[in-house]
């Protein structure tokens, strides 16, 4: 592997719901993911986050293998229905006393803690009042960043808004398959304005509170177009604006592109303004490319996704495509040049399926391929010129993979649920020499 930058931020990820469990604990309100999971069939096996990987209970071993590991920063997720459990309202102390906890062993460890204010577990009582469809979900966002901000504001390295906006909207309430369950399809766009309200209100709230950098964590797919007519050529731009742009163009002050779905009458003056309040760290979370045509006749989509041949597969049947980093890398340079901010991978990683061998080892050498192939495609991007500043592999645990459960495991580490006991994979000795290097 070729020397990364001095200070590069070598770092692991995960997420509030997905691994903390004790979801009735300390006033610790209901989620919209408690009430999505608890909807029958909703869940591949069945399960819910009650328990996950009992983090909540078991930070400090949790921390421990943080420092093990030797990363400079570890990115979690606050689980905005334990500082508001009913999303309004004063902070509820027993709830910030968790990240309190957390956030002081991170730095006992010598960890930068990374908090993410916002990955989908959203107030049910938010939900109840309209959600993230309703205008005033910004506003509250906005209050629970201060809340959070006053309490944990001095030691928090990186504040991260919202995860994944994108998903939110498309999987959460364009078609379903995610909380809070709605199957809106292009009816879903005032979730993405909402969201990115919320954000720009949210940077606002986070800089009265504190000097260290802000940051929003967007997912990317950069679009392999299959077909060569008009009609594909269209497809592909489409696709390419609802997954690529729409959450990051006005973000960086271009208002929004001309995507699917887009009503403008959702937008009202001063909106763009507060869109494009200054962020200092652009967050990039990576999976893979997007193979899109043109649709069939009658298709409710103006595009189609197609499977991508020719790479090898995860569990999760993503294929495994490195230098699909490399060219959105590239890709965010050129399209927005000055603008673009430093970039972070706040998300890089793959689910396989690791069993223990006979003496309890877990080796997991397509995860260290991977890992290796992605970091590679950020370093050339890096000498290509694209100000790349830290890399977070998703994710230190194996955990809790929304609507495939337990199915899916993705962590350095793995965890056997029914003990919850952790064992480091050899991903975990292979990273850790990496960033120890
Ligand atoms: O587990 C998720 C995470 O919560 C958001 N980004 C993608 C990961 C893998 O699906």
């Amino acid at each position: 592997m070729p020397d990364f930058p001095t200070g590069f931020r070598w770092g692991v990820s995960t997420s509030a719901y997905q691994i903390e469990g004790a979801t009735t604990v300390d006033g610790r309100g209901p989620s919209i993911w408690d009430t999505f999971a608890r909807e029958p069939g909703r869940i591949v096996d069945g399960s819910t986050g009650d328990e996950a990987c009992d983090h909540y209970h078991r930070h400090a071993e949790d921390t421990a293998l943080l420092a093990g590991l030797g990363v400079s920063a570890y990115r979690f997720s606050i689980a905005w229905p334990r500082v508001q459990p009913t999303g309004a309202g004063p902070a509820h102390a027993a709830g910030l006393d968790f990240y309190d906890r957390l956030v002081d062993g991170l730095l006992a460890a010598g960890v930068d803690p990374v908090a993410t204010l916002f990955h989908w577990d959203l107030p049910q009582a938010l939900e109840d009042a309209g959600g993230w469809l309703n205008r005033d979900t910004a506003a509250r966002f906005a209050e629970y960043a201060d809340l959070t901000a006053a309490r944990l504001g001095d030691r928090v390295k990186l504040w991260i808004t919202l995860n994944e906006p994108f998903i939110h909207m498309s999987l959460g309430h364009g078609i379903g398959t995610h909380a809070p369950g709605r199957m809106l399809l292009f009816d879903a766009f005032p979730v993405a304005h909402h969201q990115l309200l919320g954000h720009g209100l949210a940077v606002a709230a986070l800089r009265a509170r504190t000097t260290s950098p802000v940051a929003i964590a967007n997912n990317y797919s950069p679009v392999r177009q299959v077909g060569d007519t008009d009609a594909d050529r269209a497809a592909a731009q489409a696709y390419d604006a609802l997954h690529n742009r729409l959450f990051t163009d006005p973000l960086l002050g271009r208002g929004y592109p001309d995507a699917p779905g887009l009503d403008p009458a959702v937008v009202r003056d001063g909106d763009l303004d507060v869109l494009a309040t200054p962020i200092d760290v652009l967050g990039v979370n990576y999976y893979n490319p997007t193979g899109i045509r043109a649709p069939e006749e009658g298709s409710p989509l103006p595009f189609e996704m197609v499977p991508l041949d020719g790479y090898p597969r995860t569990a999760f049947d993503w294929p495994v495509a490195p230098d699909g980093l490399r060219e959105l890398l590239l890709q965010l340079h050129e399209r927005y040049g000055d603008a673009l901010p430093p970039v972070q991978v706040t998300e890089s990683g793959c689910a396989y399926d690791d069993v223990p061998d006979a003496q309890g080892r877990v080796d997991d050498p397509e995860r260290i391929a991977y890992l290796d192939g992605h970091l590679r495609a950020v370093h050339e991007a890096i000498t290509a010129g694209v100000p790349v500043t830290g890399y977070f592999v998703w994710s230190l645990l194996d955990n809790w993979e929304w609507a495939e459960g337990f199915t899916k495991r993705f962590g350095l580490v793995h965890v056997d649920y029914p003990t919850q006991r952790r064992t480091p994979k050899s991903s975990y000795a292979w990273f850790r020499d990496l960033a120890r290097r």
